[in-house]
């Protein structure tokens, strides 16, 4: 069958492309000799599913061991580890140092300015009890929201784990987000706490922080304090009584604190991400079932050894790969990995190689947008340094094209490293597709099969699944242990989102479209409702249309994601202006503003034309399949269910006179 028309993005020519793929790379001998994975542990986990990831669970350390390894009796709901106890940051700091490696480095923190810090899990253990020690000073207590605000410094991880360790529940907010952003995010929570810096470094120069902090606190009823690590001696207001430095408060407590457990099913943090609607959905983990397939992935997908390997993830912690892939599955590990504040071009491009070589990274997880970036800056770049430290390279946030794979293989990899696309989400919490770097013989753009333990396919509209070289919808057929417990308040927009389309099968709907090649491997086409995937950030349509007709000059608006070669998506807006307002660069330009202030500057449209119709169906819906032809310069396609058919011809011709 064809695959579903993808409303969001990716056109057929993208499948023709990885049809004519062929290419196979299996390990080497000696790197599947050394393994982590082998091949056993698909025969392992297809033998006996839950005596499969209770042996996972045994990677961690718990105080009471379950009654039950899955309760799916409330599904779509499901319960894992039932009767389980367990403390995450205590799986994640305290044991390690316990097991006499408090001198190994946990993290070697590069900030952005050029300074260092290194930490090793015994400082990480100070630093994380002395925060928890902080947080109850302050009132909190387990069950609490707090809301994490803040750019990639050492104290963010602490405080995530401070969460952890008291059991509050923590949702960090990306600090490129706008303060309305973080405003609705700390109100859906309800959140007592929002933990902030004064400032954060943006392309080597301080930008304030707290300032957006002020203005979304101003209008949130539940917030009580507001906790600021010092970070660039930006000038801040404050706010008597309910401002504290984190100097003044973490800095004097002391390092000593008794872990409490939390049941397995206790809450450990909220993630927000952008849904088909304008409104975010927060998205519901919780501890043991999420530790547990955290950590089983990250060290099979990755074949992390601990105490050898330096680890590399380059996401933010405002991401759920920070979560999953820099703070709770490499921790968990025990893994000795690079945390970098900054940008990847300051002072210039070459600063993640440089990093590479003086950390002598040897696993590097990066997304396919900054892949891209680094081809267009150019090979030379990769080449003046030294990367023979690295063995395991790998990708995630949105489908890798198969010419980005190949250089990343060629010019970072040196021919020599495994590449592992991983196929995930906010909602899956962990990695649920990808190769195993031992075992599989990997195609440049697929993301290949499911993990050992994961069960996912691709089927058709009725939920039956396609064969071999059948393309449609990809589908979790299998509760997993990492998989979200809902959506924050909001249980029948949980059920509905994605348990609905498949209902009668119980099956997840991912959002993507995927197909099958002749081998049976996985290739993920896109998404297939109106989420545009910009540089790996999952962002709406209907949230950027909203910020734009929020404004006072414009009367209504309609966004796509057109095809970009650097970032996947760009977004591109089409905006009709209220009557007597004069289109110009200047409204343009007001307008981007507008969308950055609202959501945040990673929402600026690349794009804003202003028109003078919309293409609309007779039942009043955008057709926005015609407007990504014109965003995307091709020969506009069927137009024959417009309500008016006239109006492309507007629109192109307006265009034309360069409106
Ligand atoms: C981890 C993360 C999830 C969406 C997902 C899909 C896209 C992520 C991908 C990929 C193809 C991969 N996506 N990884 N598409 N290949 N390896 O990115 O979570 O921000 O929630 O985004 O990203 O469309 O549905 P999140």
């Amino acid at each position: 069958m064809t695959p579903p028309s993808n409303e969001a993005g990716q056109s057929a020519n993208a499948l023709d492309n990885l049809l004519t793929e062929s290419r196979t790379f299996p390990p080497s001998a000696e790197f599947a000799d050394k393994a982590n994975a082998k091949a056993d542990l698909a025969e392992r986990a297809a033998a006996d599913r839950d005596a499969f990831w209770a042996e996972q669970a045994r990677r961690l350390s718990w105080t009471a061991e379950w009654d039950q390894v899955l309760d799916w009796s409330g599904a779509p709901f499901a319960k894992w580890f039932v009767g389980g106890k367990l403390n995450v940051a205590y799986n994640c700091v305290d044991r390690h140092v316990e097991d006499g490696h408090g001198e190994q480095v946990a993290i070697h923190w590069e900030g952005e300015p050029g300074d260092s810090r290194t930490i090793t899990y015994a400082d990480l253990k100070d630093e994380v009890s002395r925060t928890a020690n902080a947080l109850s000073s302050l009132g909190l207590v387990a069950g609490d929201r707090v809301a994490i605000y803040m750019p990639m410094v050492p104290e963010a991880i602490y405080s995530m784990l401070a969460c952890a360790r008291l059991g509050l529940t923590h949702s960090v907010v990306f600090a490129g987000f706008s303060a309305e952003a973080l405003r609705s995010r700390i109100d859906d929570a309800e959140a007592k706490l929002v933990i902030t810096t004064d400032g954060q470094y943006r392309r080597g120069k301080p930008a304030p922080l707290k300032a957006a902090v002020d203005e979304a606190v101003a209008q949130t009823p539940t917030i009580q304090k507001v906790l600021v690590v010092k970070r660039t001696d930006t000038e801040v207001e404050w706010t008597e009584g309910r401002d504290v430095w984190w100097h003044d408060v973490v800095a004097d407590q002391s390092t000593e604190h008794t872990p409490e457990s939390f049941d397995a099913e206790h809450p450990l943090f909220i993630l927000y991400t952008s849904g088909t609607t304008g409104r975010p959905k927060g998205i519901l983990h919780t501890s043991g079932g999420y530790l547990t397939q955290a950590a089983y992935t990250h060290h099979n997908v990755f074949d992390h050894k601990a105490g050898q390997d330096v680890y590399w993830c380059t996401a933010d912690i405002g991401w759920v790969t920070g979560h999953s892939y820099i703070v709770y599955g490499p921790l968990a590990n025990r893994a000795t990995q690079v945390v970098y504040e900054g940008t990847p071009n300051t002072p210039n491009e070459g600063r993640h190689w440089e990093i590479v070589q003086k950390y002598k990274v040897s696993i590097y997880y990066t997304a396919p947008t900054l892949i891209r970036t680094f081809m267009k800056w150019g090979a030379d770049i990769p080449a003046g340094y030294d990367l023979s430290s690295l063995r395991v390279l790998g990708s995630v946030g949105e489908p890798i094209n198969p010419e980005a794979w190949m250089w990343y293989r060629e010019h970072v990899g040196a021919n020599r490293c495994p590449i592992v696309d991983t196929w995930w989400q906010t909602e899956t919490g962990a990695i649920m597709i990808a190769p195993l770097p031992g075992v599989t013989a990997c195609k440049p753009g697929s993301a290949m099969g499911p993990l050992p333990g994961i069960g996912a396919k691709v089927v058709d509209e009725a939920g039956v699944a396609v064969g071999k070289g059948g393309g449609g919808y990809l589908v979790l057929d299998q509760p997993w242990p990492a998989m979200l417990r809902g959506i924050w308040g909001d249980e029948e927009r949980f059920r509905d989102t994605y348990w609905s389309r498949f209902a009668d099968q119980g099956f997840y709907f991912a959002g993507d479209g995927a197909k099958y090649d002749d081998d049976g491997a996985i290739w993920l086409l896109g998404r297939v409702d109106d989420v545009m995937n910009v540089s790996g950030h999952r962002i709406s349509t209907t949230e950027v249309e909203s910020a734009l007709v929020s404004h006072a000059k414009v009367a209504e608006a309609a966004v796509v994601g057109a095809t970009d070669p650097t970032t996947g998506q760009g977004i591109v807006a089409f905006v009709i202006l209220r009557g007597g307002v004069e289109a110009g660069d200047d409204v343009v330009k007001e307008l981007r503003d507008h969308v950055a202030k609202e959501i945040g500057p990673i929402a600026k449209p690349r794009q804003i034309m202003v028109v003078p119709e919309l293409p609309k169906t007779r039942s009043g819906k955008i057709m926005r399949r015609l407007l990504r032809d014109v965003a995307e310069n091709r020969q506009i396609g069927d137009v024959t269910t417009l309500a008016d058919s006239t109006v492309m011809d507007l629109i192109s011709s307006g265009l034309n006179k360069g409106s």
